[in-house]
Parts: structure tokens; sequence; C-alpha cells
């Protein structure tokens, strides 16, 4: 009898919440104009390497290799936040929010060791080197 009257309230409460669902798809569509936000890209960026931030909390390739005064794009569809960071402040990426792409500009040869500061190691492995010929 009891867990009857419990099964009954749980029943209710998933109406309520498909109702609550229902109801917020329309202002979201309407403000996004129709299809909603398209996902971030690093096609137009002119850069000659891409690396994607990933949900399973690394950089996809965590390498790159590029020449000096190229351009290499960081893009982040993982529906959640990550940063660029330089380990040695020899560059300058800084946070990269999903749906966000950041582009750096790499003038002289080197490598240029990265994390996100949100996943660092040990506990992620969320690295990556950018080596400039
Ligand atoms: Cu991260």
């Amino acid at each position: 009898m009891r867990s009857n009257v419990v099964t009954l309230a749980l029943g209710a409460a998933g109406v309520v919440l498909l109702a609550a669902c229902g109801g917020s798809t329309s202002p979201y569509s309407s403000g996004g104009g129709g299809g909603g936000t398209p996902p971030a890209s690093c096609a137009s960026s002119g850069a000659s390497a891409t690396i994607t931030a990933t949900a399973s909390f690394t950089f996809g390739p965590s390498t790159a290799t590029i020449t000096a005064g190229q351009k290499v794009c960081w893009v982040n569809n993982s529906g959640i936040s990550h940063t660029v960071t330089s380990d040695d402040a020899r560059f300058t990426g800084g946070s990269l929010p999903n749906g966000s792409t950041v582009v750096v500009t790499f003038p002289a040869a080197g490598s240029y060791a990265f994390h996100c500061s949100f996943h660092p190691p040990p506990t992620y492995n969320m690295t990556g080197t950018i080596t400039v010929n």
C-alpha cells in the first residue's frame, strides 16, 4: 500500500519534468535563430594544425608540428570548459569554453608544452606539445 503511493508520486514528478523540458525548448530555439548554435570549427582559422579538446579529458592529437610563423587552432565541442595554458608562459592561449576556438601564432622555433588548467595531471591527461621548426 505504501509503496503504491510512492510509485504514483514518482510518476507525477516525471510528468512535471517532461513538461518543463518541453517548455524550455521554445525560448531556446527562438533565441538561437532556429537551428541552435553550430559547433565551433577551426576550418576558417588559417591554422596549420587543429587540436581538439575532448570530453574524455584529452587533447587530440596531443602533439602538432608546424613551421615558425604558422598557427595552431584548438577547438572545444566537448560540452565542458577547458583551457589552453602554456606550461611555462611562453605563449598565450587562455580559456576554451565549450563551443569555442583559440588560435595561437607561433613566431619562433621551439617546443611549447601546454595543458588544461582545469584537468591537469596526474588526475587527468590534458597535456600536449607544439613543436615549431
Ligand atoms: Cu580540460
